[in-house]
């Protein structure tokens, strides 16, 4: 898993592995989850496809993954014969296809399985093969087929005797499987084409019980479909529909030397790591990876990418593959609208909204809430029947509304602020209405905080006020757009200015409790009193320079390690400190070659030869978090205006990027050189006035809907 790389289609995802003896293709649905409406549950990995090949000690070994277009490939020599392999998931077709062709014919021998992660008893149609059934914890039915189609040579179903060989021995990770006795058997063939399609029953609405059709109609229609196209088809339909979310958005960091350009990704890691290689190609490719990864793990209507995406082969998976409301499933989601994946923020959004039912009655049911509680809260860790577990997580639900409101931020979309985000965020406002303790001299204080994850659980921690803060903001914001409940905004105006504020402790950092506690060698992985930094904008440099100052402090206390994500934000809130060179140095700490795949706490995070993050274990937030670090440093719009290269770092003097989304509804451009803006083009996509900044000085821009305007950096000097 650290070395395999990944495809998917948002629903399903596969691991190829890229192996010659025995190829493994370990798959996955984003919805085949355990638990209940009272329990979290756990991921699930679906099963595997092993094609037995026998192609001992190949030459010209390449494997590749070709993130422009969403393709993986492999190609070698084997006996004086060139066999190339490649495999993509088709979002249009939602089937995984797996292409195997040579320069010769009939060069292809051997066997293929479909196994099932949870038992399932392997049955043969024809040269298709079926796993079908029913998860023992909740009953949730699930299914896979696998198509396996040829020219030349000849196909058929084999059944395994008792005791034969298992050909699986000695390929990695799979010591626990067990192959079912029926398998397709190939002989001679010119070339393969394998068709793979998995679903289960989950539907994302408790009114229906969380269970809808038995999936095996539309896996066999989706397998029927794909097998009757010709490949080229298929791959020039999955190409089209991958491109027009992946080209939306284009990064030019500069150029890496010839030589090391030519030299495998896993290698440049290295060099990277060790030897401190100037390598902005591979700074671009990890940063258009996360967006990679996210095309490919959340398209509207899936479920959103969780802790490993949709790549997981475990049924008992860290942390259950879940929804971590404390910073990880909200980092999963920072690159989307920045990076010009605004519907792929939808998945998230319409999660939260299909949870908030049972949410309801949880909160209701706990004592720190009571039954007459409005709104709704979370616990840390969740799934997707509405369960969750570990401690509650006071401000989860309004972390959640800052993703709803941000969608609108970045889309100016009314009539989505108008049926899903408003409801939802003034709920929420309700929740805190009806929680917050107001002091004898007025103050608003949240009454059962706990830092995640650690220090008391106790009133007025940093990390709720500045949550509740921007819950607020949010609000007001929202009601002034859609020019509704002006009462009850006032309402909220007036808790928002009465919230108990941040505060500078006794070394000038920005506290993390209300008691001046801080230790300044605590360099713990969340960093969660700079909410308010980041994702939050309740401290910035303009509006409240001293906790600016204080939030440096802190970050700079809390050191420049940690675990993958806890880098990435680190990314983040130096460019959101505009200090370039510090975020660039967290890029690179990131960037960073590991192996280790247990569980590290404190330290220890970067990345594997895959490129995946590692927590360590891999995790796939660093990932998207690093993406939007990256956009973080070249334009921010939280504040009111398009700032132009806040925070660009000396290591890339010459540039470009095109597509990056602004709040308000603008899409920018931008190209720089010697680390100068050189011109900005600003596109007016559904935005009504904007300000633009750069280097200290602003401008008004107007631009006609639908429109563009080049600015020059003589206009900003002026
Ligand atoms: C939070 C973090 C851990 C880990 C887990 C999934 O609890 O503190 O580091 O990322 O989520």
């Amino acid at each position: 898993m650290t070395e395999a790389l990944p495809i998917g289609e948002g629903a399903l995802g596969a691991m190829l592995f890229g192996l010659t003896t025995t190829e493994r293709i370990q798959f996955n649905h984003d919805t085949l989850w355990t638990g209940t409406e009272s329990e979290t549950g756990r991921y699930q990995a679906f099963g595997d496809v092993f094609i037995e090949l026998d192609h001992d000690k190949p030459t010209e070994y390449r494997r590749e993954l070709d993130i422009a277009r969403s393709v993986q490939r492999v190609t070698y020599e084997h006996r004086g014969v060139r066999y190339t392999r490649e495999a993509f998931a088709s979002h249009p077709a939602h089937v995984i296809v797996i292409r195997l062709t040579a320069d010769t014919p009939s060069a292809h021998s051997g066997r293929i399985w479909l196994t099932d992660m949870h038992g399932a008893k392997v049955i043969a149609r024809g040269s298709r093969l079926i796993a079908a059934g029913r998860l023992p914890d909740n009953g949730m039915k699930y299914e896979s087929q696998l198509q396996v189609l040829n020219s030349g040579g000849a196909v058929r179903v084999g059944t395994s005797p008792v005791g034969s060989r298992n050909p699986l021995a000695g390929v990695p990770g799979t010591e626990k499987h067990v192959l079912p006795q029926t398998y397709i058997e190939f002989e001679n063939c010119t070339s393969l084409t394998l068709i793979l399609a998995a679903d289960t029953d989950y539907v994302p609405d408790h009114g229906r019980k969380w269970r809808g059709q038995d999936p095996h109609r539309e896996v066999t229609l989706r397998v029927d479909r794909a097998s009757e196209r010709p490949v080229a088809r298929l791959l020039a339909d999955h190409v089209a529909d991958y491109q027009l979310l992946f080209r939306r958005f284009q990064l030019d960091l500069g150029a890496t030397a010839p030589a090391l350009a030519e030299r495998p990704t896993n290698q440049r890691l290295v060099a990277y790591t060790r030897q401190k290689t100037r390598d902005p190609d591979l700074e671009e490719l990890f940063t258009q990876y996360g967006r990679y990864l996210l095309i490919s793990s959340s398209r509207p209507s899936d479920l959103p990418a969780n802790l490993q995406g949709v790549w997981n082969e475990s049924n008992d998976p860290p942390w259950r593959g879940d929804y971590h409301s404390n910073i990880n499933i909200q980092m999963n989601y920072w690159p989307a609208e920045p990076t010009n994946l605004g519907d792929l923020h939808r998945p998230l959004i319409d999660y939260f909204v299909s949870q908030v039912p049972i949410a309801r009655l949880r909160t209701r049911e706990d004592k720190d809430y009571g039954p007459n509680v409005r709104g709704w809260t979370v616990r840390t860790e969740n799934g997707v029947f509405g369960g969750g577990s570990f401690k509650w997580n006071p401000p989860g639900s309004a972390w959640y509304a800052q993703h709803v409101w941000e969608h609108y931020a970045f889309s100016q979309d009314k009539t989505y602020l108008r049926q899903v985000a408003y409801p939802f965020i003034k709920e929420v406002v309700e929740f805190w209405d009806d929680m917050l303790v107001r002091r004898p001299d007025g103050t608003l204080v949240s009454p059962l905080g706990w830092s995640p994850e650690h220090g008391p659980t106790e009133p007025g921690v940093a990390y709720d006020q500045m949550i509740i803060y921007d819950l607020f903001t949010n609000y007001i914001e929202a009601s002034e757009a859609l020019g509704v409940d002006a009462d009850y905004r006032a309402r909220v105006a007036e808790m928002r200015s009465r919230l108990l504020k941040p505060k500078i402790g006794q070394w000038g950092q920005l506290q993390e409790w209300e008691t001046d506690r801080d230790d300044p060698k605590d360099e713990h992985r969340h960093v969660s009193h700079l909410f308010g930094l980041h994702p939050g904008r309740q401290i910035t440099a303009t509006q409240t320079p001293a906790l600016f100052e204080a939030a440096k402090v802190s970050l700079r206390a809390r050191g420049d390690g940690g675990t993958g994500w806890s880098r990435a934000w680190k990314i983040n809130f130096w460019a959101r400190l505009h200090d370039g060179d510090h975020a660039y140095l967290m890029l690179r700490n990131l960037l960073t070659a590991v192996n280790t795949v247990g569980t590290e706490l404190s330290d220890g995070g970067g990345v594997y030869p895959n490129l995946f993050d590692a927590h360590p274990p891999f995790q796939i937030d660093g990932n998207l978090g690093s993406t939007a670090g990256v956009a973080e440093m070249l334009v921010q719009s939280h504040e009111g205006y398009i700032h132009l290269l806040p925070a660009l770092p000396s290591a890339w003097p010459d540039g470009s990027v095109s597509g990056l989304r602004a709040r308000g509804g603008y899409e920018v451009d931008i190209s720089w050189q010697g680390g100068k803006l050189i011109s900005a083009t600003v596109r007016n996509v559904n935005g009504s006035g904007a300000q633009v900044r750069y280097s200290g000085r602003q401008i008004p821009v107007t631009i006609p809907r639908g429109k563009s305007v080049e600015l020059t950096p003589e206009i900003f000097s002026r």
